[in-house]
């Protein structure tokens, strides 16, 4: 916490905003609740909101040690191939800088050092990828609510971004950039978490280095690696090819619920 770089009387200052800080959690009072509801009912989308709702808070099932799959394939990018990525990785991370920036009232500029400092989460769960496969692991990292709760999302944010520092196939254009998003449903979900760890250990270049997304009752292609910056959006029509990720962008669906 005293790494983050937030004066603590930001943090005071934010029920003066339309959300109100209470909303996102500071108080925990019970009276929270009915202000968070309220948010949550904003960032539905009438195609999917009355289902959301029901199960906002259903956990996605958790494993035990014994059951961690002995190996846990890579997929997609296997390393970034640019030269920002290589220099970040040369001087194992301590320069990497995590962006929270769009939509919210505190823009935040997180080290690996900030995030290991906030409350941490580990978690066993089943990652399915629309190829075919699945790996059971150990996730550990920090819940993305955390990190939310300190940026103060603003009244109109509906989704997160996260952007990627891979290109999945770089376009002629300069497109191909790997990002993904998701509603604050599953932003605030307690099981959503930036993983810096796999089984124990940090995480490898394969997996994601140096945090990638747990968003556990979503399918694999969600689980964005090497996470570089977190935007706060109302919408995707500028990003991307405006559909919301690399592969919703490419004809998949944008909520790929398991
Ligand atoms: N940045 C980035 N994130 C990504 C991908 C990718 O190519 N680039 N591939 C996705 C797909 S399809 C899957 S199945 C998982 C694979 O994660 P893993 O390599 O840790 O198994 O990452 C997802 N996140
Ligand atoms: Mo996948």
């Amino acid at each position: 916490m005293s790494r983050l770089l937030i004066p603590r009387r930001k943090f005071l200052g934010l029920g003066a905003l339309g959300l109100g800080a209470a909303a996102l959690g500071f108080s925990g009072r019970p009276a929270d609740a009915a202000s968070f509801e309220e948010l949550i009912a904003h960032a539905q989308s009438l195609t999917y909101g009355a289902q959301r709702l029901l199960g906002r808070n259903a956990l996605a099932r958790e494993f035990s040690a014994k059951d961690i799959s002995p190996v846990f394939k890579v997929n997609g990018t296997h390393m970034p191939d640019t030269t920002e990525y290589e220099a970040l990785l040369a001087g194992d991370f301590a320069t990497w800088r995590l962006q929270v920036e769009g939509l919210v009232a505190t823009p935040l500029s997180l080290s690996l050092a900030d995030l290991h400092a906030l409350p941490q989460r580990t978690q066993i769960t089943r990652h399915d990828c629309v190829e075919g496969w699945s790996a059971i692991g150990q996730w550990q990292g920090t819940p993305l609510a955390e990190i939310l709760k300190r940026a103060a999302p603003l009244p109109a944010a509906r989704f997160v971004v996260f952007h990627c520092a891979d290109f999945y196939e770089r376009a002629a254009d300069g497109t191909g950039q790997y990002y993904e998003s998701i509603d604050l449903v599953d932003a605030f979900h307690p099981q959503t978490i930036l993983a810096h760890s796999l089984n124990g250990e940090a995480l490898s270049v394969g997996h994601g280095a140096p945090v990638r997304l747990r968003v556990e009752r979503q399918l694999g292609y969600k689980q964005a690696k090497y996470v570089m910056r977190i935007e706060l959006v109302e919408r995707f029509d500028r990003i991307g090819r405006g559909k919301g990720g690399y592969w919703p962008d490419r004809g998949y669906e944008w909520y790929a619920g398991i």
